[in-house]
């Protein structure tokens, strides 16, 4: 990163001291581990292309696992599985692929699996891994169950294309299972979320939050990135919105709150984004420019947000945040009840 150039500036303001491009960024909600990237391609125990984009779940034995997104070296992504007892390092990383496609069983899933989400179940007790299938009509959202992240019990797809960005409530809701998911229309690409009886059979479909439009940083494309956190004052979301620009898109994560018994209703959504690329990792990769958390843990201080997120599409990186702050953030950052596109 250049200095700002000296030159031109104010005479009030020092700008030698200004090496730092983001240095008028507010301070930020969530802040960069020191030792990121935490994963990357050097780390994996057979020949990869990269690894990001990893669910993330903090197991009964207290180790963090991280389902990655690994592409491979024909460019065709499966997931694999890394534990670590503090969830920064000392990785365990699978061998061998955890979870890979089965094209001949799944035909959806013939380019790959990509982009895992998981949820721990408790009625079920089994983890439940919304993920997105490569079909050769586009993406779409599947669906997996697992104890162990060893064995998979397969759904399939769930979602047909075009969708994705998918990730599945912890309980039911009104007795109904609840996911959220970013299918693609001729109205945008926004999220919705839908109901079912039995996790194979969905519908009451209905719009959560929308992409906005115009000159909004996050306007024609969002989607869901982690789970939502339940929290007293609603689930809280985190959401990626795209910006299309002349050199490519930029990745960057909102705040919404949605009702606990009606997660369709929006009741706070921020009007500007809280976490943007800015490291080297994040601005520069095979993909430049893209921040994407799939998953979190939650500290044993029930406040504490440890957010996990692709970086550039090439490696993971690790932010701490406050759920506490996030909602104070919302309060002080959030347009009445906006869950549309104004
Ligand atoms: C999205 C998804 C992500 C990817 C991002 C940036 O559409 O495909 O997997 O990280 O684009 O390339």
């Amino acid at each position: 990163m250049k200095p700002v150039a000296t030159s031109t500036a104010s005479p009030a303001v020092d700008a030698t001291k200004r090496t730092d491009p983001n240095a008028n960024s507010e301070a930020s909600l969530f802040t960069r581990h020191p030792a990121n990237p935490i994963l990357s391609r050097k780390d994996w125990p057979y020949p990869i292309n990269s690894v990001f984009n990893a669910a993330a779940v903090r197991l009964a034995d207290g180790d963090t696992l991280l389902l990655c997104r690994v592409e491979d070296r024909r460019g065709l992504s499966h997931l694999c599985a890394a534990r670590s007892a503090n969830g920064i390092d000392g990785w365990r990383i699978d061998e061998t692929p955890t979870l890979e496609a089965k094209p001949d069983e799944f035909p959806e899933e013939i380019w790959g699996i990509e982009d895992p989400r998981i949820t721990c179940i408790p009625e079920l007790d089994q983890y439940a891994v919304a993920y997105t299938s490569f079909s050769r009509g586009g993406p779409g959202v599947s669906l997996a169950l697992t104890k162990d992240f060893k064995t998979f019990e397969r759904y399939g797809v769930i979602m047909q294309p075009e969708d994705k960005d998918a990730a599945l409530l912890p309980h039911r809701i009104g007795g109904n299972w609840a996911m959220i998911h970013r299918p693609v229309t001729t109205l945008g690409a926004h999220m919705w979320i839908s109901y079912s009886p039995d996790l194979r059979h969905w519908g009451s479909h209905k719009v959560m939050l929308e992409a906005r439009r115009g000159g909004w940083s996050n306007a024609n494309k969002i989607g869901l990135c982690s789970p939502p956190i339940e929290t007293a004052k609603g689930w809280l979301a985190i959401y990626h919105g795209v910006r299309s620009t002349a050199s490519g898109s930029i990745y960057r994560l909102g705040l919404a709150l949605f009702d606990l018994e009606r997660p369709e209703v929006c009741l706070q959504r921020g009007d500007s984004w809280m976490f943007g690329p800015e490291a080297p990792y994040e601005r520069g990769g095979d993909v430049n420019d893209v921040v994407f958390p799939c998953g979190q843990t939650i500290g044993t201080d029930g406040d504490t947000i440890n957010l996990y997120y692709g970086a550039g599409d090439s490696c993971m990186a690790l932010a701490t945040g406050s759920i506490r702050a996030c909602l104070l953030w919302l309060d002080a950052n959030s347009s009445a009840n906006d869950r549309s596109s104004s």
